[in-house]
């Protein structure tokens, strides 16, 4: 078979960047493959605010990686834990068996969590805390005696990750298309996205904390008996930065505890600071019974997720004879020490810097500059809250998510890292963002918005 180097591979290559490398055999996660690698975008480097290509070209990164690198990249705290970590104690088995930084990251972080939700269940990503969320829901039910609730109600438009549990729950019409029916007995609440209401609101929007009421008409149609829990993210991210509507969690929690079923937020991106409070939790003064987490908990250096549940939620469990499991559930790299060391590292940076708070500060500052976006080409909705932005384009006719695609394109050239969901562009900086960066993000696709298809 021919193994040919890919001719921009060479061309990188000869121009002395580090990656001589063949693209064959990588299958990329969530990439348009093909055109990836016929114009590759490699990043070789990266501090604080910003990300270096390999041929030397700074990027301003304005999505913390993927939502998760909340206090900036290369953090020498962060960085001298994970290395200190992996001389010390490299592995643990997590299973009958524990290191000492397992305990201190579970008592330092529930410290930061809303009061109540003062246990904590460690696993290695978003996803990964979702499904244990889930099966967590479930069983405890089983375990106080009420087996028969066992339905899990998700949101249209709702992401929860990439497994069989979360994107059962989860809204993405793509998935439903392409990986079967998933998971038996899940129902969906309407999602709360309205333009037609709410266009340009600033912070959360003012109408539709009625869409709750949902919850009643699943309640109605397959009664509360059967329903275990319902999973919302409190700001939906990947699906387009959708904002809950003024008094809409509210009167979710209290839907659900007056049927007996568990409200679980996916906190895997407003957890950390995202919002201008630890946990998008507090800044709602909202509390669920669970709350899953991931990406910010260890500052994206080393995967790491977590479940945090009620008191009560695990004391159900703590029942049957003391040497049994009494939750047969957990993953290799539980509490890995790599990822606990991580965790930690971030925690102290968080501290040092007051960055679980900071995007109160900064964030009237990013909202007026956002807002200067109203009235550019192709643009129908800015939205934003905390240290979150959302700008909606019109989609060009028969090819949703191109125009916003070319964009992220051009914006790359330009030296700025946006993202894109659909045709709405998504900002999530890191929470250490100073004012001309703001300036740069905004300015750049203002700029960007001038000329674009
Ligand atoms: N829940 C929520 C709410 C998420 O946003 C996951 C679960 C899954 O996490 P893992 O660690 O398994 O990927 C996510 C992930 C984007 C983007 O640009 C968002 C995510 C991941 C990648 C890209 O919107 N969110």
């Amino acid at each position: 078979m021919n193994k040919a180097i890919d001719p921009a591979v060479l061309a990188a290559a000869q121009e002395g960047s580090a990656h001589p490398h063949s693209m064959d055999a990588y299958w990329m996660p969530f990439t348009a493959n093909r055109q990836f690698k016929k114009a590759p975008r490699l990043l070789a480097k990266a501090k604080d605010m910003h990300f270096w290509t390999p041929e030397g070209r700074q990027i301003l990164d304005g999505i913390a990686g993927l939502w998760c690198v909340n206090a900036g990249h290369a953090r020498p705290k962060i960085v001298k834990a994970i290395a200190e970590q992996a001389a010390e104690l490299d592995y643990a088995p997590p299973f009958n068996m524990a290191h000492p930084k397992a305990f201190e990251l579970a008592e330092r972080l529930v410290q930061l969590t809303p009061a109540g939700l003062n246990k904590v269940f460690f696993t290695n990503s978003g996803s990964e805390s979702v499904d244990t969320a889930l099966k967590m829901a479930i069983a405890y039910h089983r375990a106080r005696g009420e087996g028969t609730r066992t339905r899990l109600i998700g949101r249209e438009r709702g992401y929860h990750g990439v497994n069989f549990g979360g994107i059962s729950v989860g809204g993405i019409v793509g998935n439903r298309k392409l990986f079967g029916t998933g998971l038996g007995g899940v129902d969906h609440l309407r999602h709360t996205h309205d333009l037609a209401r709410n266009a340009y609101s600033r912070g959360v929007p003012a109408h539709g904390a009625e869409l709750a009421d949902d919850l009643e008409r699943l309640v109605a149609l397959h009664d509360a008996s059967t329903i275990a829990a319902v999973i919302v993210e409190p700001v939906a991210g990947s699906t387009g930065v959708l904002l809950p509507p003024q008094g809409y969690l509210e009167r979710l929690r209290a839907i659900c505890d007056k049927h007996g079923i568990l409200l679980i937020f996916d906190e895997v991106i407003t957890g950390f600071g995202r919002l201008g409070s630890p946990f998008a939790a507090q800044h709602f003064g909202v509390t669920p019974d669970l709350m899953t987490v991931a990406k910010g908990i260890s500052n994206g250096c080393v995967p790491m997720g977590a479940v945090f549940c009620k008191q009560q939620i695990h004391d159900v469990f703590m029942t049957g004879p003391e040497h049994l499991i009494e939750f047969t559930h957990g993953y290799t790299y539980s509490a890995h020490p790599l990822a606990c060391a991580a965790a930690l590292g971030t925690l102290d940076t968080y501290a040092d810097e007051g960055l679980l708070t900071r995007a109160r500060e900064i964030g009237p500052y990013f909202e007026e500059a956002l807002h200067s976006l109203k009235g550019s080409r192709h643009v129908i909705d800015v939205r934003n809250i905390g240290l979150v932005g959302g700008v909606e384009l019109e989609s060009i006719p028969g090819q949703p998510g191109k125009r916003a695609f070319d964009i992220f394109l051009e914006c790359w050239q330009r030296g700025v890292l946006i993202r894109t969901t659909g045709d709405t562009i998504a900002f999530s900086p890191p929470l250490i963002i100073e004012k001309q960066h703001i300036d740069q993000l905004v300015g750049t696709l203002a700029d960007v918005l001038k000329t674009a298809a």
